[in-house]
């Protein structure tokens, strides 16, 4: 499938036209488009720049990179962290509270990939039914039980599962909302398949966390929206979705979890949280810019302390060949020299290359067959996962690099 892009002229949420360009991290590759190292053709990139949208505060990506070219055939899978499948679960405990799911009521992952979330539900014996793009991954899914329709989230979606499922008491999605570039779209087919007192439960990374924490590897073209609460509001409320609650969560280096009802609510968690970002200056450009700077000097200290440890004779090799690790490793123009290969334990991912960089991706046998002296974590999120699953390199004196939020070592 041929990558495409297109500028963005009007804002996401609000429409307007008006704004300010606080990151640029230059032309960057498809951060899960890993090739094999057979692949000779030119590798697809596209500019991948932050702008700020001065009328309401969102930030979006300067372009928008074909979804089909992005999610149809994709090599992520949630399953493979234990971190994720647990967070899964106190989810699904959460919200059956939350949404008053019952033994048959019906639960929609929209953006199911595996599965993982779907089985948490399935778990608490819930109906369940996936909607996912990528055909490879929503085949893992059916092949686990978990029924999947293999499409994008659309109206004609939505109207297929209210009339042959029935509508659904709750609609997850998590990791989606800030991959999709039509919302009104996507919030309109909610409304059609959601049941009356029905919840829409979405997860996305908080821009307050990305800020905080210094996260700009979570930016690549997968990640259109970078939200706060009050620009996500806006696109849901248009489409007559209102906020019943909200709460930050941890997962993926933080983010926030928002439960939409079809009728408007009085909640003090979100009034809380619009109050956060309003005290945090998270309305004005100045904290991006700010960001901004900090990033330019968190990728100079990057690229000096690896090449000089490389430069003293050191082997470094990564852990998890994450999206975020593309964005991190091109950031600083790493190759092979660099990062000998990426540990990685998706059975897609290994034997391919890290995309712009040229970095083999191998599964974790090459880790005891190599005895690399630093592992450079690249899934810093999961980083107690990982570090768990490495312990004989650690016994054998390896030491762990951990690039955000600012460059440290674990022995
Ligand atoms: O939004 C998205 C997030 C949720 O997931 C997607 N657009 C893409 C993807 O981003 P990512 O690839 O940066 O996510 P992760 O979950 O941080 O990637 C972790 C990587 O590390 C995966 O390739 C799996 C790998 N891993 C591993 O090999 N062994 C992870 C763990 C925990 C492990 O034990």
């Amino acid at each position: 499938m041929t990558a495409k892009f297109r500028p963005i002229t009007s804002c996401r949420t609000c429409g307007a036209s008006d704004f300010e360009q606080y990151l640029d991290l230059g032309d960057m590759p498809l951060a899960n488009s890993l090739r094999l190292p057979s692949d000779q053709s030119p590798e697809f990139r596209a500019p991948l720049a932050v702008l700020f949208c001065r009328a309401c505060a969102l930030s979006q990506l300067s372009v928008v990179v074909s979804a089909p070219a992005m999610f149809s055939n994709y090599v992520y899978r949630s399953g493979i962290s234990q971190t994720f499948a647990r967070h899964c679960a106190t989810f699904a405990a959460e919200a059956r509270e939350r949404a008053s799911l019952q033994e048959s009521s019906l639960v929609v992952d929209i953006g199911s990939n595996d599965g993982t979330l779907l089985k948490a539900y399935r778990e608490i014996g819930c109906r369940t039914l996936g909607v996912d793009p990528a055909e490879n991954i929503s085949a893992i899914a059916v092949g686990s039980g978990i029924e999947t329709i293999n499409d994008f989230w659309n109206l004609e979606t939505a109207g297929k599962i209210a009339e042959q499922w029935g509508r659904p008491s709750l609609i997850t999605a998590t990791n989606v909302v800030a991959h999709v570039d039509d919302l009104e779209a996507f919030f309109k087919a909610v409304q059609v398949a959601l049941a009356d007192e029905g919840l829409l439960a979405i997860e996305v990374p908080y821009l307050a966390d990305l800020v905080e924490k210094n996260q700009f590897d979570t930016i690549y073209h997968e990640h259109l929206s970078y939200f706060l609460l009050r620009p996500l509001l806006r696109a849901a409320e248009t489409e007559g979705l209102f906020p019943a609650y909200v709460r930050r969560i941890p997962v993926h280096g933080g983010g926030l979890r928002v439960y939409f009802a079809k009728d408007a609510r009085k909640s003090d968690t979100v009034t809380a949280t619009l109050a956060f970002e309003e005290e945090a200056g998270l309305y004005d450009a100045a904290v991006y810019h700010r960001f901004a700077r900090e990033i330019d000097s968190i990728r100079k200290d990057l690229r000096a302390t690896l090449t000089r440890l490389v430069s003293e004779g050191r082997r470094i090799a990564g852990y998890g060949a994450s999206a975020k690790g593309a964005t991190l490793l091109n950031s600083i123009g790493a190759d092979a020299r660099l990062i000998e290969y990426i540990i990685d334990d998706t059975p897609e991912k290994q034997g391919k290359l890290s995309p712009g960089t040229g970095i083999p991706i191998s599964d974790s046998s090459r880790l005891q067959a190599s005895h690399p002296a630093y592992l450079l974590i690249l899934a810093w999120n999961f980083v107690d996962e990982i570090i768990a699953r490495t312990s004989e390199f650690s016994r054998r004196g390896g030491r762990y690099i951990i690039p955000v939020p600012s460059i440290r070592f674990i022995d």
